[in-house]
């Protein structure tokens, strides 16, 4: 059995997401980050950075933080979603998932949607650096299902937060490679189980 500290964010969906796809047995716990919950002293044992997701694998007694590195966890522990035949592809668009997606856009949301008017400059930069991103995943995205060879952690890290698109103040029919990779992926059972699983937050937004 799995514990997953979690929240309804696109880190924390991540990981719901792919344990549902995985089909293993979990209890989501709540960490209710606009509480200050992360910050309680158990949390931190197992997330020291205090922030979710975290897990606690009780079969092996291991607790992990970091999405990526939960997910690479999850995917080497179940044998799945991380193919070897396409193992580096996957990865590539994993990590850029890691190294970009999230980090530009979670500030986008800070700048564009959170707390707008902060500056034109760094409005600009992450409306410029937020469609870059989605130019990029759209040129990936022709003429291919996924973005390694198959349905694989690449797209379960990088799809919830292009679930947040209208935070990032996109039109995702500008982009309609993604349009068709999002909503395929939206259609799946285990993604639409996954995005709510502590409280019934958000309805998975579809254009
Ligand atoms: N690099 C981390 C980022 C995790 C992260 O930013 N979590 C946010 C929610 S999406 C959080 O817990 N924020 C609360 C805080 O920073 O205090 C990961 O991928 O797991």
């Amino acid at each position: 059995m799995i514990d997953l500290y979690t929240w309804p964010t696109p880190n924390g969906r991540k990981i719901s997401i792919l344990l549902e796809e995985l089909n293993a047995q979990y209890n989501a716990i709540p960490i209710d980050i606009g509480n200050n919950e992360q910050f309680q002293k158990e949390f931190t044992k197992i997330s020291p950075s205090n922030k979710i997701p975290a897990i606690f694998d009780h079969e092996t007694q291991t607790s992990i933080f970091e999405s990526g590195a939960i997910m690479l966890y999850l995917a080497d522990k179940y044998d799945k979603f991380l193919p070897k035949k396409s193992y580096w592809i996957t990865m590539e668009w994993f990590m850029f998932q890691l190294t970009q997606v999230g980090p530009i856009l979670g500030q986008a949301h800070q700048f564009l949607f959170y707390h707008p008017g902060q500056g034109e400059f760094v409005e600009n930069k992450y409306i410029d650096y937020t469609k870059r991103i989605y130019e990029t995943l759209n040129t990936r995205l022709k003429q291919r299902k996924y973005l390694g060879d198959e349905f694989s952690i690449a797209d379960m890290a990088t799809w919830p937060w292009i679930a947040r698109f209208e935070r990032h103040k996109i039109d995702l029919n500008a982009y309609p490679e993604v349009l068709r990779w999002y909503h395929s992926i939206a259609k799946r059972p285990g993604v639409q189980k996954g995005y709510n699983v502590v409280g019934e937050f958000e309805k998975i937004p579809l254009v």
